[in-house]
Protein backbone atom coordinates (compact mmCIF):
# COMPACT_ATOMS: atom_id res chain seq x y z
CA UNK A 1 0.00 0.00 0.00
CA UNK A 2 2.68 2.50 1.05
CA UNK A 3 4.62 1.39 -2.57
CA UNK A 4 1.83 3.21 -4.60
CA UNK A 5 2.24 6.21 -2.40
CA UNK A 6 5.86 6.06 -2.83
CA UNK A 7 6.01 5.93 -7.25
CA UNK A 8 3.46 8.59 -6.74
CA UNK A 9 4.93 11.28 -4.50
CA UNK A 10 8.40 10.20 -3.51
CA UNK A 11 10.08 10.54 -6.18
CA UNK A 12 13.51 12.51 -6.52
CA UNK A 13 15.49 13.30 -9.28
CA UNK A 14 18.97 11.27 -7.98
CA UNK A 15 22.44 12.58 -9.77
CA UNK A 16 24.84 10.46 -9.80
CA UNK A 17 26.57 11.63 -7.04
CA UNK A 18 23.34 11.81 -5.01
CA UNK A 19 21.88 9.55 -2.37
CA UNK A 20 18.22 8.55 -1.74
CA UNK A 21 16.17 6.43 0.27
CA UNK A 22 12.63 6.65 1.80
CA UNK A 23 11.26 5.44 5.25
CA UNK A 24 7.64 4.80 6.37
CA UNK A 25 6.54 5.70 10.46
CA UNK A 26 2.99 4.07 11.21
CA UNK A 27 1.73 6.68 14.01
CA UNK A 28 -1.45 5.72 16.22
CA UNK A 29 -3.18 9.35 16.12
CA UNK A 30 -5.45 10.49 13.27
CA UNK A 31 -4.09 11.97 10.44
CA UNK A 32 -5.34 15.55 11.43
CA UNK A 33 -3.31 15.59 14.15
CA UNK A 34 0.10 14.67 12.50
CA UNK A 35 -0.36 16.59 9.45
CA UNK A 36 -0.65 19.75 12.00
CA UNK A 37 2.68 19.16 13.32
CA UNK A 38 4.58 18.34 10.12
CA UNK A 39 3.34 21.27 8.34
CA UNK A 40 3.90 23.94 10.67
CA UNK A 41 6.72 25.21 8.68
CA UNK A 42 7.43 28.04 11.59
CA UNK A 43 7.93 25.22 14.07
CA UNK A 44 10.10 21.90 13.59
CA UNK A 45 10.63 22.14 17.28
CA UNK A 46 7.30 20.66 17.58
CA UNK A 47 8.66 16.90 16.87
CA UNK A 48 11.96 17.31 15.96
CA UNK A 49 14.09 16.76 18.65
CA UNK A 50 17.48 18.17 17.68
CA UNK A 51 15.99 21.46 16.83
CA UNK A 52 16.31 24.08 19.46
CA UNK A 53 14.47 26.87 17.75
CA UNK A 54 13.25 28.08 14.79
CA UNK A 55 12.72 31.69 12.84
CA UNK A 56 10.97 31.37 9.96
CA UNK A 57 9.97 34.66 7.15
CA UNK A 58 7.40 34.76 5.12
CA UNK A 59 3.69 33.15 6.28
CA UNK A 60 4.01 29.56 4.89
CA UNK A 61 3.87 30.80 0.99
CA UNK A 62 6.22 28.46 -1.25
CA UNK A 63 9.09 29.71 -1.07
CA UNK A 64 9.13 30.94 2.71
CA UNK A 65 12.66 30.42 4.17
CA UNK A 66 13.25 29.11 8.40
CA UNK A 67 16.68 29.58 9.80
CA UNK A 68 16.32 26.37 12.28
CA UNK A 69 19.28 26.50 15.42
CA UNK A 70 20.25 22.96 16.21
CA UNK A 71 20.90 21.40 19.64
CA UNK A 72 24.38 21.31 20.56
CA UNK A 73 26.64 17.92 19.97
CA UNK A 74 25.48 17.80 16.51
CA UNK A 75 27.77 18.14 13.34
CA UNK A 76 26.25 21.67 12.56
CA UNK A 77 24.68 24.47 14.31
CA UNK A 78 22.21 25.93 11.90
CA UNK A 79 20.33 25.05 8.53
CA UNK A 80 18.72 27.44 6.36
CA UNK A 81 15.20 25.90 4.88
CA UNK A 82 13.22 26.66 2.25
CA UNK A 83 9.56 25.54 2.13
CA UNK A 84 8.98 23.91 -1.36
CA UNK A 85 5.71 22.02 -1.03
CA UNK A 86 2.52 22.00 1.13
CA UNK A 87 -0.39 20.63 0.19
CA UNK A 88 -3.17 20.82 2.67
CA UNK A 89 -5.39 18.45 0.51
CA UNK A 90 -2.69 15.76 -0.38
CA UNK A 91 -1.17 16.53 3.03
CA UNK A 92 2.58 16.41 1.12
CA UNK A 93 5.21 18.51 2.63
CA UNK A 94 8.77 19.57 0.86
CA UNK A 95 11.67 21.63 1.64
CA UNK A 96 15.10 22.01 0.60
CA UNK A 97 18.10 22.79 2.63
CA UNK A 98 20.17 25.87 1.41
CA UNK A 99 22.44 26.61 4.01
CA UNK A 100 23.99 25.96 7.21
CA UNK A 101 26.79 25.13 8.63
CA UNK A 102 26.31 21.19 7.93
CA UNK A 103 27.62 18.79 5.54
CA UNK A 104 24.27 18.53 3.52
CA UNK A 105 24.62 19.82 0.48
CA UNK A 106 21.58 19.74 -2.19
CA UNK A 107 18.79 18.28 0.47
CA UNK A 108 15.68 18.20 -0.45
CA UNK A 109 12.86 16.07 1.38
CA UNK A 110 9.24 14.89 0.65
CA UNK A 111 6.72 14.02 4.27
CA UNK A 112 3.26 12.78 2.99
CA UNK A 113 0.80 11.58 5.64
CA UNK A 114 -2.14 9.17 4.73
CA UNK A 115 -4.74 7.88 7.19
CA UNK A 116 -5.08 4.51 8.29
CA UNK A 117 -7.09 2.22 10.56
CA UNK A 118 -4.96 0.14 13.24
CA UNK A 119 -6.78 -2.36 15.46
CA UNK A 120 -10.06 -0.25 14.54
CA UNK A 121 -8.38 3.12 15.73
CA UNK A 122 -7.58 6.26 13.29
CA UNK A 123 -4.16 5.72 12.49
CA UNK A 124 -1.72 7.32 9.99
CA UNK A 125 1.30 6.07 7.56
CA UNK A 126 4.26 8.84 7.43
CA UNK A 127 6.22 8.44 4.31
CA UNK A 128 9.82 10.47 4.59
CA UNK A 129 12.04 10.26 1.50
CA UNK A 130 15.09 12.46 0.89
CA UNK A 131 18.27 13.23 -1.67
CA UNK A 132 21.30 14.86 -0.74
CA UNK A 133 24.82 14.94 -2.33
CA UNK A 134 27.14 12.70 -1.11
CA UNK A 135 29.78 14.61 0.36
CA UNK A 136 33.87 13.71 -0.58
CA UNK A 137 35.07 11.75 1.56
CA UNK A 138 32.15 9.87 2.42
CA UNK A 139 30.51 6.89 0.60
CA UNK A 140 26.65 6.84 -0.87
CA UNK A 141 25.91 3.92 2.51
CA UNK A 142 27.56 5.85 4.94
CA UNK A 143 25.81 8.98 3.67
CA UNK A 144 22.11 7.57 3.58
CA UNK A 145 23.11 5.76 6.88
CA UNK A 146 23.40 8.81 8.66
CA UNK A 147 20.26 10.39 7.10
CA UNK A 148 18.49 7.53 7.54
CA UNK A 149 19.16 7.95 11.04
CA UNK A 150 18.36 11.18 11.79
CA UNK A 151 15.04 10.67 10.04
CA UNK A 152 14.43 7.49 12.13
CA UNK A 153 14.63 10.06 15.20
CA UNK A 154 12.77 12.39 13.30
CA UNK A 155 9.86 9.82 12.77
CA UNK A 156 9.62 8.36 16.24
CA UNK A 157 8.97 11.90 17.87
CA UNK A 158 6.15 12.91 15.59
CA UNK A 159 4.68 9.43 16.63
CA UNK A 160 5.33 10.25 20.37
CA UNK A 161 4.73 13.57 20.21
CA UNK A 162 1.07 12.49 17.82
CA UNK A 163 0.25 9.43 19.91
CA UNK A 164 0.54 11.79 23.47
CA UNK A 165 -1.30 14.31 21.65
CA UNK A 166 -3.88 12.05 20.33
CA UNK A 167 -5.00 10.21 23.88
O1 LIG B 1 15.63 18.01 9.72
C1 LIG B 1 15.34 17.17 8.86
O2 LIG B 1 14.20 17.08 8.40
C2 LIG B 1 16.37 16.23 8.37
C3 LIG B 1 17.71 16.26 8.60
C4 LIG B 1 18.55 15.18 8.03
C5 LIG B 1 18.37 17.35 9.39
C6 LIG B 1 19.66 17.27 9.76
C7 LIG B 1 20.39 18.39 10.49
O3 LIG B 1 19.47 19.32 11.04
C8 LIG B 1 21.21 17.84 11.65
C9 LIG B 1 20.31 17.03 12.55
C10 LIG B 1 21.85 18.99 12.41
C11 LIG B 1 22.32 16.96 11.12
C12 LIG B 1 21.24 19.07 9.51
C13 LIG B 1 20.64 20.09 8.65
C14 LIG B 1 22.55 18.70 9.35
C15 LIG B 1 23.16 17.68 10.12
O4 LIG B 1 24.34 17.36 9.98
Amino acid sequence: MEDEYIRKHHKHQVRENQCTSSLVKHVKAPVHLVWSLVRSFDQPQKYKPFVSECVAQGNFEIGSVREVNVRSGLPATTSTERLELLNDEEHIFGMKIVGGDHRLKNYSSVITVHPEIVDGRPGTVVIESFVVDVPDGNTKDETCYFVEALIKCNLKSLADVSERLAV
